[in-house]
């Protein structure tokens, strides 16, 4: 036997339409960091301005024909960086095939994103609890892969006060939210310090949308 954990491998639903693909990224975490030191030379993380005028605690950049940005004008996707007018770089191969791949074993074959957002966490980082709803089109769904330390995430319904559940996610886990679970509300609790063997004090998220 490989080892215990094997038993718990596998896509195991965690909703309508959502899937937790627990380790789906493991094979490919040295890949992925890779490629997002490469996208991150050339984008630097930055803390985004929300509208309300709050420097977000979550350090964000994008690969992608389109990137997610926020300033005191809104939320929006972009085709350019604002930070340097220009651009963002391209999805890296790894990525696409990695988010390709959780979707299809999800049960989402076309998956098809033009978007990656990469956030990245250090200690008390959080993301408060929202929906994704920027994107033109919620057909398709959105996969989102969890890399360095562990980090607590909620996930409610489709209105704000629904009650939430809690799902801690660890290095190379992945999740797919698409069909009745796309609207949900979600968030990601405040990150506990502790040191990963690849990343360090920090958590990358990366969050595969089709946005346009
Ligand atoms: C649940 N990021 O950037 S995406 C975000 O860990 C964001 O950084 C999370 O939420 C993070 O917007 C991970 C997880 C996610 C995305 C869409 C959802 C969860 C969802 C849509 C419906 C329900
Ligand atoms: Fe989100």
């Amino acid at each position: 036997m490989a080892s215990l954990a094997q038993f718990d491998e596998g896509p195991r639903p965690i909703a309508e339409g959502a899937v937790w693909l627990p380790g789906f990224a493991l094979p490919d975490d040295r890949a992925l960091l890779a490629a997002v030191e490469l996208v991150t030379a050339t984008a630097p993380f930055r803390h985004l301005e929300t509208p309300g005028g709050l420097r977000m605690s979550v350090a964000m950049s994008n690969c992608g024909a389109v990137g997610w940005v926020s300033d005191r004008r809104g939320y929006r996707y972009d085709s350019r960086d604002p930070l340097r007018g220009a651009p963002w770089p391209a999805m890296p191969p790894p990525f696409r095939a990695l988010a390709r791949a959780a979707a299809a074993a999800a049960g989402y074959p076309d998956f098809d994103p033009d978007a990656c957002l990469i956030n990245r966490y250090r200690p008390a980082a959080r993301l408060s609890l929202h929906q994704d709803r920027d994107e033109q089109d919620f057909s398709a769904p959105i996969v989102s892969v969890s890399l360095g330390l562990p980090a607590v995430f909620q996930f409610g319904g489709l209105k704000r006060a629904d009650p939430v559940q809690r799902l801690p996610l660890v290095h190379g886990d992945v999740v797919v939210w698409g069909g009745a679970s796309r609207l949900r509300f979600h968030g990601v609790l405040a990150l506990k310090d502790g040191q990963h063997p690849l990343l360090g004090a920090q958590r990358i998220n990366l969050t595969f949308r089709r946005a346009r």
